[in-house]
């Protein structure tokens, strides 16, 4: 997608702090950590957000679940970590190119405000 800020970040136009990358998926740090530990997981596919995900994509999101968990161990955070989706603008979608948020490192309460 040419306007895409997700995109760009995931062909190199916009520099991020990469965490991880192959075929399917990227992880980069999230610019405006809520978290010590704070990142993104986002697939390659251009996908608007979690209420555009098809059957199609399925494996793709597990994936990046996967992957999530395994790099929230390597920043060593263990199994102490919570995992976000937003949808949609009215729940604080501000970038429509669906993403994993990986938080960490603090105690957080639930369920959030
Ligand atoms: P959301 O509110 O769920 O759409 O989350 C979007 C997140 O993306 C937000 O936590 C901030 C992050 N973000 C926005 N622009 C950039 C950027 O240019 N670089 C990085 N690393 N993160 C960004």
């Amino acid at each position: 997608m040419d306007n895409c800020l997700f995109c760009k970040i995931i062909n190199g136009d916009i520099p991020s702090d990469k965490l991880y990358e192959d075929d399917d998926v990227f992880a980069f740090r999230d610019i405006s950590p809520q978290a010590p530990i704070h990142f993104l997981i986002i697939p390659k596919k251009h996908l608007r957000g979690p209420a555009a995900v098809g059957a199609d994509d399925e494996k793709l999101i597990g994936k990046m679940l996967r992957i999530g968990a395994d790099l929230a161990r390597q920043e060593g955070v263990g199994d102490a970590f919570r995992v976000v989706f937003n949808n949609g603008a009215g729940a604080g979608q501000s970038v429509f190119h669906i993403h994993m948020h990986i938080l960490g490192g603090r105690s957080m309460n639930w369920p959030p405000g």
